[in-house]
């Protein structure tokens, strides 16, 4: 079977309130998302690359480059047997995961709906109810922080994470033990410290963290190694985790002892399957990190949540945090203890908001056998 077409369109979309990392302040997203046609039936998916080359060196252009010249005419001149085969097509394209993924999880919400099965039981995940955890980005003040703490314990959340920076960790995490002393808490660095900051790094284990995210550079393991030597906390890597080989190097360096998922990072849910099955294999509890995504990205990660690899509360929250309204219905929602309820629905199992979807769009792009 081919795919007939692919729809490629850039949507913009504000987030309610700004996120802030090591690497710099969002206030709006421009998201890539790719639909695909074939036997009657679509598929969606949405590419997480950001606005600038600041998390990794994808933006949401270079995506829609690499998707429309390489990514989606390969998809358009192969032989369609299965989403699980989609990573071998792409493989001569070298890099770009993120806009190989958006492709990728297309087909596999495609192959779900032909199967009349939910994404989660074709990923051969469980399904029910999956824990989930919020990251608060890089504040103005720490009042505001603690506020913010405050807000997502009480709606039920089941671990917070702060993002940190130099200048912006040792006090702050202080403070906050300070005031929620038993929350389930975790720092995530972006990358922002070196070798250099290792007695900083050492200080912060009396906060007793779950995990510090990627505290070194983004492609490194060695130095990670080093330094998870020199710490009594976790950590997790989320940018040095880019295809399974970099988690069994991470797993057999000593790197990290918890590995964060994202498909978009990973370039999509093959590799996604089998980092989780590395990972089970070897004993590293995962969990599935975030892009501010919008909806389509979101139910992507409520199905890949759903393994049994994922242990730990991870960073899929509920759309109205990001969102004034979601494109899909309904909303991505939050129980009050802390779970998103896995819906039963055919592919991922929300409803894009055609009409909403059409209303933001900037640019589309049809690709045609
Ligand atoms: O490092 O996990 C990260 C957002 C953008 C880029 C990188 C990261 C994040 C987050 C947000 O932490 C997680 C979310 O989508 O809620
Ligand atoms: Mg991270």
């Amino acid at each position: 079977m081919r795919v007939e077409e692919i729809e490629l369109r850039e949507i913009r979309l504000p987030l309610v309130r700004f996120f802030e990392t090591s690497f710099g302040r969002t206030t709006q997203r421009r998201i890539v998302l790719v639909r695909v046609s074939m036997d009657g039936l679509t598929g969606y998916g949405e590419c997480t690359a950001g606005e600038g080359p600041f998390y990794s060196y994808e933006t949401a252009d270079t995506a829609w480059h690499v998707l429309k010249d390489f990514v989606g005419p390969n998809a358009l001149r192969n032989d369609f047997q299965g989403a699980i085969h989609v990573r071998d097509w792409l493989r001569p394209i070298r890099g770009h995961p993120m806009a190989k993924a958006a492709l990728e999880a297309a087909l596999w919400d495609w192959e779900a709906r032909s199967k009349n099965k939910p994404l989660w039981k074709l990923l051969d995940g469980k399904g029910g109810e999956i824990p989930c955890g919020v990251s608060i980005g890089i504040q103005d003040t720490v009042e505001e922080l603690l506020a913010g703490i405050e807000r997502e314990i009480g709606a039920g959340y089941r671990r917070i994470k702060v993002k940190i920076k130099p200048g912006w960790d040792w006090e702050i995490l202080k403070t906050v033990r300070r005031h929620f002393p038993h929350v389930p808490l975790m720092a995530d660095a972006n990358s922002a410290y070196s070798l250099a900051d290792l007695e900083l790094l050492r200080r912060l284990d009396e906060f007793q963290l779950m995990m510090i995210e990627q505290p070194l550079a983004y492609h490194d393991l060695f130095d990670h190694a080093v330094l998870q030597e020199a710490l009594r906390t976790p950590i997790c890597l989320d940018e040095s985790i880019r295809q399974v080989e970099d988690a069994r190097h991470a797993i057999e360096l000593g790197s990290c002892r918890i590995i964060n998922m994202k498909l978009g990072r990973v370039g999509g849910f093959t590799e996604a399957l089998q980092i989780h099955s590395l990972c089970l294999a070897s004993g590293i509890p995962l969990w599935c990190g975030g892009m501010l995504e919008s909806g389509i990205g979101r139910a992507h990660n409520i199905a890949l949540s759903t393994l049994e690899g994922f242990t730990l509360p991870g960073d899929v929250s509920a759309s109205k945090r990001y969102w004034e309204r979601d494109i899909v219905q309904p909303p991505v929602e939050v129980t009050p203890h802390g779970t998103i309820r896995v819906p039963d629905g055919p592919g991922i199992g929300y409803q894009p908001d055609l009409e909403f979807i059409d209303r933001i769009t900037v640019r589309k792009e049809v690709l045609r056998a």
